[in-house]
């Protein structure tokens, strides 16, 4: 079994792969520049043409896209080729505005594939697997992404989706499954359904779940690979950029490699644009350098997150990102101090409660409120009152050295907190600002 998908081009040296990068990237500013009208003008404004791009070094002179430029675009204007040449579209979910579509043709499939498979190899995959899938198959990504990917690898691949978990652990037992793929949140609920059945982990055969989508903790991660008896992989990516796979995880566990030769990776400043040196935190933005059909330039991603360079202990050369640590339009603002419920979540989970909490946030004579409804533990729930005021004041306490602030915490009984088969929903904002 081989550690590697593609090990020339995984463990390719930096050098050589700054080169291949240079490379596309010049072939990728032609195309744009000649294909998608929306870009060149873009360009044109700033006065860049594709003569004065040479390499990744002028990477910096070329303009940013936002979520708000592809929402312009809406529904084919990002498209730079033909239609008949397209073969797929996905979409992001769309809460807030118009969606964003995505448009692939088979080539662009392909790499996608690869991608994912090299996820999967480096989560210890190989033919011999059997890869449940349980992201949502349809415009999300994730279905169809680690799908794909598990074909490459030639993996007995169980196209589950999202959803029905006593499904879910039928088919884990009976057909053997070894890889899990799904949101963590939906993996730590079947977690949860597997203790309330009374099935322990060394009943089913899962050695390996590849898990992303949403931010999630260290600590989140170790709860889930004990329910599961698994070694928990993370794994980024982003429809804009075709979907999961941008970026994965090896058996160190040390932030995802991203797959750089098909993305450049940068870290800006969010509020000036400027580039940021490696291992300092700022705002994600990628080149997709060999995407045909929607190929984003300096696509602005709003996760937060640092890079690394540096030897990898895999021997993977690409440079990895840690994990997002929340996203600069999901982090919360409460009396002026900014929150990430990835903190919340760190606290809860080292004090042995569950990742099922929700924040609500209000406005209230002109003051935010801070709420979190925390699950108890269910040797909690039989406690009286005086321990549940102790236990609740003890989280109070750890949420207030951690962001700052204090919330108000109301342990509410277990499973009261609705659980998610996809990305969790842990913010109510109901403030009108
Ligand atoms: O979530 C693609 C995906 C599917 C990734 C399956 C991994 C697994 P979108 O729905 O377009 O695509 O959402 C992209 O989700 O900008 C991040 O904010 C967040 N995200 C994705 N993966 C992670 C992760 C898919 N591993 C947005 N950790 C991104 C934290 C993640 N956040």
């Amino acid at each position: 079994m081989s550690k590697y998908y593609q090990p020339e081009i995984e463990t390719m040296p930096q050098e050589e792969l700054r080169k291949l990068q240079s490379e596309r990237l010049v072939a990728q500013v032609k195309h744009v520049y000649n294909d998608l009208p929306y870009y060149r003008n873009l360009m044109d404004e700033k006065g860049v043409k594709p003569e004065d791009i040479h390499g990744v070094e002028d990477l910096h002179k070329l303009p940013f896209l936002s979520k708000a430029d592809l929402r312009n675009c809406y529904p084919e204007g990002m498209r730079a080729v033909p239609k008949s040449e397209c073969v797929r579209i996905h979409s992001t979910s769309g809460t807030t505005g118009k969606r964003v579509m995505a448009f692939y043709t088979q080539h662009d499939i392909d790499l996608w594939d690869d991608c994912c498979a090299r996820a999967i190899v480096a989560a210890g995959g190989d033919k011999e697997d059997v890869l449940q899938v349980a992201y949502g198959y349809g415009l999300f990504t994730g279905g169809m992404g680690l799908h794909g990917g598990g074909h490459k690898v030639g993996c007995l691949t169980l196209p589950m989706s999202s959803g029905n978990t006593d499904r879910q652990i039928q088919f884990m037992q009976d057909l053997g499954s070894t890889i899990l793929c799904c949101t963590p949140s939906y993996a730590a609920y079947i977690g949860e359904t597997l203790k309330e059945r009374g099935i322990s982990p060394d009943e089913i055969q899962l050695k390996a779940g590849i898990f992303g989508a949403e931010a999630w903790s260290d600590e989140m991660r170790h709860d889930i690979e004990k329910a599961l008896g698994i070694k928990a992989y993370d794994i980024y990516g982003l429809t804009e950029l075709s979907g999961p796979g941008v970026s994965f995880e090896c058996e160190e566990q040390t932030g995802m490699h991203v797959n750089e030769d098909h993305f450049i990776a940068e870290i800006i400043d969010p509020e000036t644009g400027e580039v940021l040196p490696d291992g300092e935190q700022g705002e994600l933005v990628f080149t997709a350098i060999t995407k045909e059909a929607f190929p984003v330039m300096r696509y602005r991603t709003r996760d937060i997150c640092v890079l690394h360079r540096g030897k990898c202990s895999c021997g993977r050369t690409f440079v990895k990102m840690g994990r997002p640590r929340g996203r600069t339009d999901d982090m919360l603002i409460i009396r002026g101090v900014n929150v990430f419920p990835s903190q919340i979540e760190t606290v809860l989970i080292s004090l042995g409660y569950s990742s099922n909490y929700q924040i609500v946030v209000d406005r209230v004579n002109n003051t935010d409120t801070f709420d979190v409804n925390v699950e108890m533990k269910p040797e909690q729930f039989s406690d009286t009152v005086r321990h549940i005021t102790r236990y609740e004041k003890e989280l109070v306490e750890a949420m207030r050295s951690m962001l700052g602030i204090s919330p108000k915490v109301h342990l509410v009984t277990p499973k009261s907190i609705a659980r998610s088969e996809g990305k969790a929903v842990r913010v109510i904002d109901k403030r009108k600002i």
